[in-house]
């Protein structure tokens, strides 16, 4: 291992610098939270739509993400439950492209991410857009799998892994900001893992 002696981690080995405060590398391990059980999602009837303060709502079927320009992200995640998973990689598409079809109005600001479930986890619209998030459908390599979201997630690496909403069907563009599943139950609005946001008050 390439880090500075001295810098500990758990169980007193050196602690990698990827791994935010009170995080633990899970290594090849990616543990399954789901507050719903598994939904079954026949691509054929699949969709994913961009709506609310937009010029024009879109709707994509599976074909037609699939035919859209690829994206990939090569890096880490982190939930709030203390692991990270480092150097992973995910492809799909930037929201980026997404967000300008359907055009989002001026008073947009917000964005509220919908599962086909019905779970729910709210963002400000800057932390989706400028090539930080993905709606993500391959996790190195391989289909994502059911239990991880599939056929496709949202993925917003760089906040808590609550913010990335499996079996995402749909980013509803709005001027104000609510609170989505988790937020109600108490977990922090942003979720920057850098800050430590985990809690509302943290
Ligand atoms: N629809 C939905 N998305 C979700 C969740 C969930 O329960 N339902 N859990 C969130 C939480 S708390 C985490 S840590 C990650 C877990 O993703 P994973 O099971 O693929 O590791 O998904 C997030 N997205
Ligand atoms: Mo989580």
């Amino acid at each position: 291992m390439a880090f500075t002696r001295g810098f500990k981690g758990r169980g007193g080995g050196p602690r990698d610098p990827r791994l935010p405060p009170g995080q633990y590398d899970v290594g090849a391990e990616w543990p399954i939270l789901s507050a719903e059980v598994t939904p079954s999602l026949p691509l054929a009837s699949w969709t994913f739509s961009v709506d609310g303060l937009v010029e024009r709502p879109v709707t994509w079927t599976w074909d037609e993400m699939q035919a859209l320009p690829g994206s990939t992200y090569d890096g880490d995640i982190h939930c709030v439950t203390s692991w990270s998973k480092l150097g992973t990689a995910f492809s799909g598409v930037s929201v980026d492209p997404l967000l300008a079809a359907a055009g989002p109005l001026p008073s947009a600001s917000y964005v509220m991410a919908w599962s086909h479930t019905g779970y729910s986890t709210n963002l400000p619209l800057e932390d989706v857009a400028d090539g930080k998030s993905w709606i993500a459908w391959e996790h190195e390599g391989q289909p994502l799998t059911a239990e991880h979201g599939g056929p496709a997630r949202l993925l917003v690496p760089h906040l808590y892994f609550w913010k990335s909403a499996k079996w995402i069907a749909r980013l509803e563009l709005m001027d104000h900001d609510e609170p989505g599943f988790w937020e109600q139950n108490g977990y922090h609005d942003h979720g920057d893992p850098w800050l430590e946001q985990r809690f509302q008050g943290d």
